[in-house]
């Protein structure tokens, strides 16, 4: 192929094999050489010296100690051969030890992405590799898998491909824990498909019209920028967390050329707006409108510009390592221009920001002997109100004493200090969230252009699988999300390969992999699950998060092998009710405060205030709150703004998943190396358990016990003819036969291969084989012909 290990642009992709073969200076005993665990290390090569019974005495390579292991815990080495492997189904000896060597000795080279059979894993590298050049991308078009090195854009254009053949739509779905890596491979692949499917039309008005609008290339890469700036924050495990769920399609023409896009969120985490833990922030944007990018913001806003002076927002962490906010804003200020947003309402999202910081210095006193709280001082609350659009005393009056409904009748009831602070953070969270929708509909407006759409390729970017030491509602959503992902992937990768091969009639034995998820999310989703007795509770007014925690124990204690009373997982924790036995590990939770989030109650007296706001933004933001009230009382389907927190996302997800089911399926599995963010260093143990939690171990089996690579006839005829041209009779020959003939001629171990009805199936490393064989072959044509050529001239 035309790779050259002299090209920059393969540093940090490709192997140099011959000088690797040449550091090999050890000869390599296969009878000897193997793999034993290590406390640090996780395992580490030995030699074994002798062996007693189930007990093996081994000399470790490196340290030269003299150890005994049981037989069991020894695993076997590959061959040199093997060292870096760009696809470990390729191994001889596919085992935990050989898969965490692969990926370190690889990570230590700066190549971070490698196949696994069917899927493509990733390791952070905690530093700018360039990798994700245009010449790289160039390099990459329209290439196979089995010609290039391994890499994410291979993966993307791999997917791209298989729409423009096979007249399907793709995903990629992209996983992995906080600070794996899936936002920023996201957005590389949207990058990929930008450049390599762009659609530039010279006469887009937008151009003619106004310089500053991009065009939609550039628009789908900059609704990045100011997702972030409002959906990310910094926490404990990530400078730069995600902490919403996004599925991007991009859609594609006729010839294959971007059509246009959208984006799907799920769940902002709302209770950062108001509260975050130490050494963690509050959302970016917050900060950056705090910055001197653009000093005249500062006063429209009505702030002295410093994040200390505001208590939402001054809770841990004020700057981050590696952000610069200054930049940052100009970045997304821009990007809001590229996206085509008015001046008008770019800065009505500003102005809504400050007021919810502004909101966070609102103080209020207990009046004495009375339930019945009152404003300690009106500056902050005029402020905030002027920004939203409505008379402070008005503001004031709808947090101090709301009108609440009793029967037929609408009378004010008191509140008590408390209540009021509650309904500011109430007020300033729903928002902060309804900002956000709303930001996420606007871009949608921008990148819907009325170009014809054939397909799409949706990339998916969720919040990984998190156990904290205090994991509450929001844990439980994300981790029941992430459950449902990985029985989608088990799904595709276990039971569709194989209903695929009694599909085409090949010789199999069904194999049952042991990793069906499906009780778990049972117990989370079905009637009687733990989020349907939420809901209920939540529709009841007497409940309590004790009877609402009695509940669940009275259902599933004891009769659900997935639930249980805090045991181990949660000694030496924060406070915990339960535990759930989630695939990728035993889960505590906490019940407390349950059924306020999944409520997520807000003042009616706020929203109708705010509905009637004199800035269009907040009043846009509020009226679609009352048209679900009154198309809800009108028995219409309810409105999501009337449904739980967990009924809306349960939603939200049965459509997603039913989405990806009508997609061809890619995954990329990104793995964090250290929880230290550090470069180059890899925590065995961390990696190790991401690799079994997200079946990557498991996923190598069935693919090696299966047949992962298939050619249908025509092209295997097509492409492998060449390799035995005189096995094929003269004249015209089927597919299938050619097949046959060539896989005979060849002498192929028939375990290697099947013959199904439209399709020849191989074992994995056959494939690679059979091009190298071509390679080969064609290499030794154009030098005959070359020769022959020559013989004339
Ligand atoms: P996440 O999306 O998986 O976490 P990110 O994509 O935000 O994780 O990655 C975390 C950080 O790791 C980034 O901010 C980069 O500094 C670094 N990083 C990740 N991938 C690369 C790469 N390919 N090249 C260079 N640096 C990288 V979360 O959203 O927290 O679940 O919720
Ligand atoms: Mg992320």
């Amino acid at each position: 192929s035309g790779i050259h290990p002299d090209d920059p642009d393969y540093k940090y992709l490709c192997v140099d094999r011959k000088a690797l073969m040449q550091l090999q200076t050890v000869p390599f005993d296969g009878k000897k050489n193997c793999w034993v665990p290590d406390e640090k290390l996780g395992f580490v090569a030995a030699e074994i010296q002798s062996s007693k019974g189930d007990d093996i005495t081994v000399k470790t390579v490196e340290k030269m100690d003299t150890k005994t292991v049981k037989k069991d815990d020894i695993q076997q080495m590959n061959p040199p051969k093997f060292e870096k492997i760009e696809d470990m189904a390729n191994l001889t000896y596919l085992n935990e030890a050989s898969v965490l060597h692969n990926l370190r000795t690889r990570y230590a080279s700066g190549l971070i992405y490698t196949y696994s059979g069917l899927f493509c894993v990733v390791i952070n590298p905690y530093r700018w590799l360039s990798i994700y050049t245009d010449s790289i991308i160039q390099k990459f078009k329209g290439k196979r898998r089995t010609e290039m090195p391994p890499h994410l854009f291979s993966v993307a254009d791999n997917a791209y491909q298989f729409m423009l053949q096979d007249r399907e739509n793709q995903s990629m779905l992209i996983t992995g824990e906080s600070g794996a890596g899936k936002t920023e491979n996201t957005k590389k692949v949207i990058m990929y498909f930008a450049r390599v499917a762009a659609n530039i039309y010279k006469g887009d008005k937008h151009c003619v019209e106004q310089q500053k609008v991009g065009n939609l290339e550039d628009q789908i890469i900059q609704a990045n920028p100011v997702l972030e700036a409002f959906g990310n924050a910094k926490t404990v495990r990530n400078n730069n967390s995600s902490r919403f769920g996004k599925f991007i399609r991009i859609h594609f023409g006729p010839t294959g050329k971007i059509a246009g896009a959208d984006i799907e969120t799920y769940l902002l985490e709302k209770s950062r707006v108001t509260f975050q833990q130490s050494a963690e922030r509050d959302y970016h944007i917050f900060y950056m409108l705090l910055s001197n990018a653009f000093p005249k913001y500062h006063e429209m806003m009505l702030i002295t510009p410093d994040p200390a002076l505001f208590s939402f927002i001054n809770q841990g962490a004020l700057t981050v390592d590696g952000i610069d906010d200054v930049e940052e804003m100009k970045i997304a200020d821009s990007s809001f221009d590229i996206l085509g947003f008015t001046y008008e309402e770019k800065t009505s999202l500003y102005k809504c920001t400050a007021s919810v910081m502004h909101m966070g210095e609102m103080k209020f006193k207990q009046r004495p002997r009375e339930e019945q709280a009152e404003a300690d001082g009106t500056a902050d609350a005029e402020k905030a109100a002027f920004l939203l659009g409505v008379n402070s005393n008005d503001l004031l009056k709808s947090l101090l004493k709301p009108k609440i409904k009793v029967g037929s009748e609408v009378v004010t009831q008191g509140r008590t200090k408390e209540q009021v602070l509650y309904s500011v953070s109430a007020m300033a969270k729903s928002l902060y969230d309804r900002m956000f929708k709303w930001l996420v509909t606007r871009v949608n407006q921008t990148l819907d252009t009325k170009n014809k759409r054939n397909y799409f390729i949706g990339v998916l970017d969720i919040a990984g699988f998190e156990i904290f030491n205090y994991n509450t509602f929001e844990q439980l959503c994300i981790n029941y999300t992430n459950e449902r992902l990985q029985q989608f992937f088990n799904h595709h990768m276990f039971i569709l390969e194989q209903e695929e091969y009694k599909k085409e009639g090949i010789q199999w034995e069904f194999i049952d992999f042991g990793m069906d998820l499906q009780a778990c999310i049972d117990l989370i989703e079905k009637p009687m699950g733990i989020l349907s007795i939420l809901e209920e509770e939540c529709m009841f007014p007497k409940a309590d998060d004790k009877s609402f925690k009695d509940k669940l124990f009275a259902n599933h204690l004891g009769k659900s092998p997935n639930f249980g009373k805090p045991g181990n997982a949660s000694k030496g924790k924060g406070q915990s009710d339960f535990e759930l036995h989630h695939y990728a590990g035993i889960v505590p939770y906490s019940t407390v405060a349950w059924l306020e989030k999944n409520k997520d109650p807000i003042n009616e007296t706020v929203v109708e205030l705010l509905s009637h706001s004199k800035e269009h933004l907040v009043q846009t933001l509020f009226v679609q709150h009352k048209e679900a009230e009154t198309t809800g009382t009108h028995k219409k389907k309810k409105s999501s703004a009337f449904q739980t927190i967990s009924a809306v996302h349960k939603e939200s997800l049965n459509k997603l998943m039913k989405n990806l089911y009508s997609t061809h399926p890619h995954f990329v599995r990104c793995i964090i190396p250290n929880e230290l963010k550090q470069p180059g260093l890899i925590d065995a143990h961390l990696v190790l358990n991401q690799l079994q939690c997200n079946g990557v171990l498991e996923g190598i089996r069935i693919c090696r016990k299966g047949f992962p690579n298939r050619i249908i006839y025509s092209e295997f005829k097509q492409r492998y003819s060449i390799l035995a041209p005189n096995a094929i009779p003269q004249g015209f020959t089927d597919g299938k036969q050619v097949t046959e003939k060539v896989l005979l001629a060849l002498q192929l171990d028939p375990a290697e291969y099947r013959l199904g009805t439209t399709k020849v199936f191989f074992k994995a490393g056959v494939l690679g084989m059979l091009e190298d064989m071509r390679d080969e072959r064609l290499s030794k044509i154009i030098s005959m012909f070359q020769a022959h050529i020559r013989g004339y001239l």
